[in-house]
């Protein structure tokens, strides 16, 4: 820099220190006066809540663990062998296959494997759902007992690639048959809860090797997010504001290319146009026509509804409660729309006593059972 030029900047930044310091209500400045003491006092005061809150927090947050193992098995869409719905219009095209090979996640209580967790009959097929509090971290301990490279790729929480569970990256986005890999994932507040959500949330989890067909398989999986202060307990992450949840997906599972397990069930179809149609399981939660049950409550229940939808064009879904609607983001409805990827999360009292149908409303969707009941129990 030429020296005149610098000259120029010295008297220039010279001046706006003059202006600065005329401009300012200048006083001499005393160090321990009583005005200083005061706010030195708070400025201690404030800083050490902070420090507080903070530690307070941090104890305050839990690492929860949950181990999952991937399975083969079998499955049935309508157990029953019914349309227990309609009886007499039986299952038509959609019960002359009804047995079909699938994978499933469990969950087990600790890292033997051995003893499986139980699950509410109507979560179906459903694999476990998890439940955490805004600030946990969460590890997952995955186990693919199953005979193809599968993994668990989770929603809305946070993750870096190698917990991605996907895209090819890192060892959790295939675990190879008998291996055993950790998710590390975060529900930070941006898996919480926001403005307008309850003061709880569903997010999705899925297998993600090949995700169209695991998604088919039966790989899926929830976690529920909590909002901090709202959990039960520190060991009972549910909130504390519902007396009742359920989770249902609605998904029309494509069993086309699959293994259908009961010899002689694939001869049943008359035509391949009667068989493509047939393999497509209009589902909720794995069953048709009513046989999803155990949707049941008490009267006068707070019940909280965790919504999925899955699938492909014709996943177009509108679940819909007879005898009874639902806040959605604050907004009253009874039907409650899903595409694929689409998660939910909506509230109700429940009021009427009844044994209420709970079904898509799409047309071919209601014909080909897509439907169930909810049942609200008189309080006596
Ligand atoms: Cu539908």
């Amino acid at each position: 820099m030429k020296s005149a030029l610098k000259s120029g900047f010295l008297k220039m930044s010279l001046n706006i220190i003059n202006v600065s310091l005329t401009e300012r209500d200048y006083k001499p400045r005393i160090l321990f006066n009583t005005r200083n003491l005061q706010l030195a006092f708070y400025t201690f005061l404030v800083f050490t809540s902070a420090l507080l809150c903070f530690c307070t927090d941090s104890a305050e947050a839990e690492t929860r663990e949950y181990w999952i193992a991937a399975e083969k098995v079998e499955w049935n869409y309508a157990p029953s062998g019914q349309n227990l719905i309609r009886p007499s219009m039986g299952l038509d095209v959609w019960g002359k296959a009804l047995v079909y090979e699938k994978y499933r996640y469990f969950q087990y209580t600790d890292a033997t494997y051995t003893t499986q967790v139980e699950q509410p009959v109507w979560m179906g097929i459903l694999g476990p759902q998890l439940h955490v509090v805004e600030g946990d971290s969460v590890r997952v301990h995955f186990l693919n007992r199953a005979d193809k490279p599968l993994s668990i790729h989770v929603h809305g929480l946070q993750y870096n690639e190698e917990n991605e569970g996907a895209d090819m990256k890192g060892s959790g986005a295939a675990v190879p048959p008998g291996d055993t890999f950790t998710y590390h994932w975060e529900a930070d507040s941006d898996a919480a809860p926001g403005p307008n959500d309850p003061s709880s949330i569903v997010w999705l989890y899925h297998s993600h090797v090949d995700a169209v067909a695991e998604v088919y398989d039966g790989l899926i999986g929830t976690v529920v997010v909590t909002k901090k202060g709202m959990e039960r307990a520190a060991n009972d992450p549910r909130p504390k504001d519902i007396d009742k949840a359920f989770t249902t997906l609605f998904l029309v599972f494509n069993e086309n290319d699959r293994k259908i397990v009961e010899s002689g069930q694939s001869e049943a179809y008359e035509s391949p146009e009667e068989a493509e149609e047939g393999n497509l399981k209009h589902a909720i939660n794995g069953f048709i026509f009513g046989n999803l049950k155990g949707l049941e409550v008490e009267q006068h229940d707070r019940v909280r509804w965790y919504l999925i939808g899955l699938g492909t064009e014709v996943d177009m879904h509108t679940a819909h409660w007879h005898g009874q609607t639902v806040l959605n983001a604050g907004k009253r409805t009874d039907v409650v729309d899903l595409l694929p990827g689409s998660m939910v999360t909506v509230d109700m009292t429940a009021k009427t006593p009844g044994n209420w149908l709970y079904h898509c409303h799409v047309a071919d969707h209601i014909t080909a059972g897509m439907n169930t009941r909810w049942r609200v129990i008189p309080k006596r």
